[in-house]
């Protein structure tokens, strides 16, 4: 089978379009959609099926509110070109555009014939592709926005999936606060999805130190693919991902943050250690992410509880209970503190 019709059948099973036709003719004028970008406190990594992405290891994150996409979506009409039209932040993108080919490709979908197309906003409150996991966010609210058009009324379950087969990680992005993206076994991908962690935790804050916001060099998903094709060190990943991913699940459950900040820098710098183990290598640091590293360290040294995480980019975020603020703030003065519960 090609691996669109793959995706489509997977699409049409989660939306049940093959019993009921009407499930991609639009019920209203426009769909909108707003999801939250996420950052993983143990990371997705490599995939074992490329084409329905599925992950090799299951991941857990915690969502940033006040960060992350507002799409609308409408059907494109009287329009002469036979192609999406598709707009991120205010600005129209011409066709060769490589945000706007995944998001068209991704629509491909969801046409209801060879001659509808879509007329797409996005809105961004996050750099695009500067580790800040846009694609995430991205396409959590594409996904919103087209079960707001079609009115689909999704459960969370299969709104994920849907997510997920835009980007990975944009299955957590569904949900505020943490998540938890199973790994799933089944070879149909319906049993990777993710889900709430129904954890309330105030004191739990998230510190943003952006070293560089440019275009990352190495893409993803084109990072993964490469670490698991060449990478040795990668064979040990997906068994050590899921017990970093049990530990912080349980260290949520219990508020042990001691146990969730060690584990997920731990869980960082193993996946950051399999990119630099990569050939061609994928090393996504700057100076300025190393010094960084270094200061939280010094940091810890003197009694400031305070763990860092990284993805595939140069910036780091930091992970601190409300009592250390004044540390943190002190230390790094350019940093954005959030708090996923609060706001
Ligand atoms: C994560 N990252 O768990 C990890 C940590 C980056 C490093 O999920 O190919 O953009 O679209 O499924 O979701 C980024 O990967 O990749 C990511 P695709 P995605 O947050």
């Amino acid at each position: 089978m090609s691996k669109q019709s793959q995706q489509q059948n997977f699409v049409h099973q989660v939306i049940g379009h093959n019993k009921q036709k009407h499930r991609l003719v639009p019920q209203k004028a426009q769909g909108t959609g707003h999801a939250p970008v996420n950052i993983a406190l143990s990371k997705y990594w490599g995939k074992r099926d490329a084409i329905l992405n599925l992950p090799t290891n299951g991941s857990v994150s915690i969502s940033l509110p006040g960060l992350g996409t507002e799409t609308q979506i409408k059907p494109l009409i009287d329009s002469n070109e036979r192609r999406d039209k598709v707009s991120l932040n205010g600005e129209i993108l011409d066709e060769n555009n490589p945000f706007a080919q995944r998001v068209s490709a991704f629509l491909n979908h969801f046409r209801k014939d060879k001659n509808s197309f879509f007329d797409v906003i996005t809105v961004n409150s996050v750099p695009t592709a500067a580790g800040l996991a846009s694609s995430a966010s991205g396409y959590a609210a594409l996904v919103l926005a087209l079960n707001d058009l079609f009115e689909w009324q999704l459960a969370d379950k299969e709104l994920s999936l849907l997510a997920r087969l835009g980007s990975g990680s944009a299955s957590r992005s569904l949900f505020s606060g943490f998540s938890v993206w199973h790994q799933g076994q089944q070879e149909d991908g319906l049993d990777s999805y993710a889900e709430a962690i129904d954890t309330q935790w105030p004191e739990f804050c998230v510190g943003l130190l952006e070293i560089d916001v440019k275009q990352k060099p190495v893409s993803s998903t084109q990072g993964m693919q490469n670490t698991v094709e060449t990478c040795a060190l990668y064979q040990a990943w997906p068994e050590q991902a899921n017990k970093d991913m049990q530990v912080i699940q349980n260290a949520i459950q219990t508020k042990n943050f001691t146990t969730l900040g060690k584990t997920a820098e731990h869980n960082a710098l193993t996946m950051h250690a399999t990119m630099i183990a990569t050939w061609p290598p994928i090393v996504y640091w700057q100076p300025e992410s190393v010094e960084a590293m270094h200061k939280v360290w010094q940091l810890r040294e003197q009694g400031v509880e305070v763990y860092f995480t990284m993805d595939a980019g140069p910036n780091l975020k930091l992970l601190f209970l409300e009592t250390e603020k004044p540390a943190v703030k002190q230390a790094f003065a350019d940093i954005k503190i959030l708090e996923p519960f609060k706001q």
